[in-house]
């Protein structure tokens, strides 16, 4: 992609209403735009790492068994005022009259309407077990939407839903998902730490939230220190062996947010050196919650005996959209954001430092046409900017590498090429700087 030609509309002062780095850092790059509180529109720049977060989200939910598909953002008020919900849920539902003057709403999740689909498709204990996911639209009427899109109205969820014939079998359903929510954020460069929670209006008996450690973070954590050695890369993932071990190892060492935190049991369990209490973002989490929705919407199936039972589900929740913001709040400097390259939305900024100058033109019009024959993601600066505004731009969207072509350089056979996470630059030629990008 070629800047001139590129929507990016930077800003070089932080627009008064951002609080947060991430929030700030999104509007100053061009990621979003604010469309009304809460709301956003995804400019191209925050559209590509929207994409392949995304992408992430769905492979590993794959790889775990989950089958994806995809349910409206528009429901009919019936089946959760056969749920009971549609109380509950009081003024965060965004409540809609249609032209014949039917109550629809726009899902703040999917719990009741997955629970019907599954009933019209399922009646025995032998279609078990499910596990399906979608990854849509949500709203809810937050009280105090804000900092950009890590607390918003309208955001994008990835939510899966787990069926099974009992308690065992769900469990099993719910380490999968537990398990697969560790690899899926290490994958985008974080670290989750799964920690007891509340189920709120969810409902139900077992729940964690996966935290990731940020100043910014809305909620406050309390847990050990050694939680943040953990790789769960490190480990080769089977998914249909037993993922008790794994599950334990996470959850054996205190971990909780503000609403669980036991001060006593915190002190007893954890030595004083490990004891981290730090702020976290909630970037994903788990329930299982029985047969809460399963006997209220009539899904039960059918047992050997022949008896009907209903069935036991979890839901499964990774905010997609708040992701993006909070792998800034993970990974930035005071000149901009520095993307963990699975996520970022080019591999690589070329800069032309002479834009109009034959030489450097040719050389990096070579450069542009190599890495796109190499399948490498790369925004080209052609545009006839002065230096250091260039540099400034590609400090602040954060590409993971920047290759830098200027006259000297041409002159020499060489090109900078600097790593944007550590700032080390290297002049080097310009094929051994494409063997490195592409290595
Ligand atoms: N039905 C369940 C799981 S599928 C559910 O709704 N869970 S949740 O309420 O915990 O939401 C799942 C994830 O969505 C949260 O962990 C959080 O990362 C994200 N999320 C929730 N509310 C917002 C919001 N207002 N803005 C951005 N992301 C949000």
């Amino acid at each position: 992609m070629r800047l001139s030609h590129y929507f990016l509309p930077t800003l070089k002062e932080t627009p008064a209403e951002a609080q947060i780095v991430s929030h700030r850092y999104m509007l100053r790059a061009g990621m979003v735009r604010q469309a009304s509180a809460g709301i956003y529109s995804w400019l191209p720049l925050g559209h590509r790492v929207l994409k392949k977060i995304e992408q992430i989200v769905r492979e590993e939910q794959d790889a775990a068994g989950c089958q994806e598909l995809l349910m409206p953002t528009i429901q009919s008020a019936d089946l959760w005022k056969q749920s009971e919900r549609y109380d509950d849920y009081g003024k965060e539902m965004l409540r809609i009259r249609d032209r014949h003057d039917r109550e629809m709403l726009y899902g703040p999740t999917n719990e009741e309407q997955i629970t019907d689909i599954f009933q019209h498709g399922v009646q025995s204990y032998k279609q078990l077990p499910k596990l399906l996911y979608h990854i849509q639209w949500k709203f809810r009427d937050e009280v105090r939407p804000r900092f950009g899109v890590m607390r918003g109205r309208e955001f994008l969820m990835k939510d899966s839903y787990s069926f099974d014939i009992d308690y065992d079998a769900a469990v099993v359903a719910y380490q999968k998902m537990f398990v697969s929510y560790l690899k899926t954020f290490a994958r985008m460069g974080l670290h989750a730490i799964p920690m007891e929670a509340e189920t709120g209006p969810i409902g139900g008996d077992l729940s964690h939230e996966f935290i990731i450690l940020a100043e910014n973070g809305e909620s406050g954590v309390f847990c050990h220190a050694d939680l943040i050695e953990f790789d769960v890369l490190a480990t080769e993932i089977d998914y249909e062996s037993d993922l008790t071990p794994i599950v334990e190892k996470w959850t054996s060492l205190y971990a909780r947010t503000d609403d669980k935190h036991d001060p006593a049991a915190f002190e007893a369990e954890v030595p004083a050196d490990k004891r981290l209490e730090k702020r976290g973002i909630e970037v994903g989490q788990v329930f299982y919650f029985g047969t809460k929705y399963s006997e209220k919407l009539d899904a039960f199936v059918s047992t050997p005996d022949d008896t009907r039972v209903p069935v036991h589900m979890g839901s499964y929740g990774i905010g997609v959209s708040r992701l993006v913001g909070a792998i800034i709040e993970a990974s930035h400097d005071e000149n901009g954001i520095i993307w963990p390259d699975p996520v970022a939305p080019f591999a690589v900024g070329l800069i032309n430092l002479k834009a109009g100058d034959a030489e450097c033109d040719a050389a990096c019009e070579d450069l542009y046409g190599k890495l796109r024959d190499a399948g490498v993601d790369v925004l080209y600066d052609d545009r006839a900017e002065r230096a250091g505004a260039k540099f400034a731009d590609m400090d602040l969207i954060g590409l993971p590498w920047q290759l830098v072509v200027g006259p000297r350089g041409v002159k020499a056979g060489t090109v900078e090429l600097k790593r944007r996470a550590t700032g080390d630059r290297d002049e080097l030629p310009a094929d051994a700087a494409l063997a490195r990008i592409t290595a």
